[in-house]
């Protein structure tokens, strides 16, 4: 399996509670590798362009207040099989549905304020990591 790259948010309810070390820990205990960080406070255009796919969906209003309410880590992470490995460390999108040991059964909130994103293909991992890196801010 060739390395992989994946893209990672750490979300408003993670930086409000001082959790980028703590969730940073658990991603490269997972054996990820934090290729490009950084942190900033998302507009509104990019939060809406970043969940498109969720337009119709009821909760897209309130998807889009709570990622640009505070600041967000985005992140590129690179490691064998980088896309499931992630997504698996996150654990399930509601935390009453994770896993013992996952960042969201062990942080997470709610559905919501559930701390993390990750890719889930690679097809959306190229497009969600162009969105907020430039090649050479990534270093691997
Ligand atoms: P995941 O982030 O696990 O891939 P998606 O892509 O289904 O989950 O949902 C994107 C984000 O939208 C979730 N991380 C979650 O924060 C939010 N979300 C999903 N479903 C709901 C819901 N019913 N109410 C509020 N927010 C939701």
């Amino acid at each position: 399996m060739a390395l992989e790259r994946t893209f990672s948010i750490l979300k408003p309810d993670a930086t409000a509670r001082n959790l980028t070390g703590a969730v940073n820990a658990m991603i490269e205990a997972a054996g990820l590798r934090i290729v490009a960080q950084k942190r900033i406070l998302m507009t509104r255009d990019q939060a809406e362009t970043f969940y498109a796919v969720h337009k119709e969906r009821p909760f897209f209003g309130e998807l889009v207040e709570f990622m640009t309410s505070a600041p967000v880590v985005v992140q590129v992470l690179e490691g064998e099989n980088a896309i499931a490995r992630n997504r698996e460390v996150m654990g399930a999108t509601n935390p009453a549905d994770a896993d013992e040991g996952t960042i969201r059964k062990t942080h997470a909130l709610s559905l919501g304020e559930n701390t993390v994103h990750g890719s889930d293909a690679p097809e959306t991992a190229v497009v969600e990591i162009a969105q907020f890196f430039s090649g050479n801010e990534i270093v691997g």
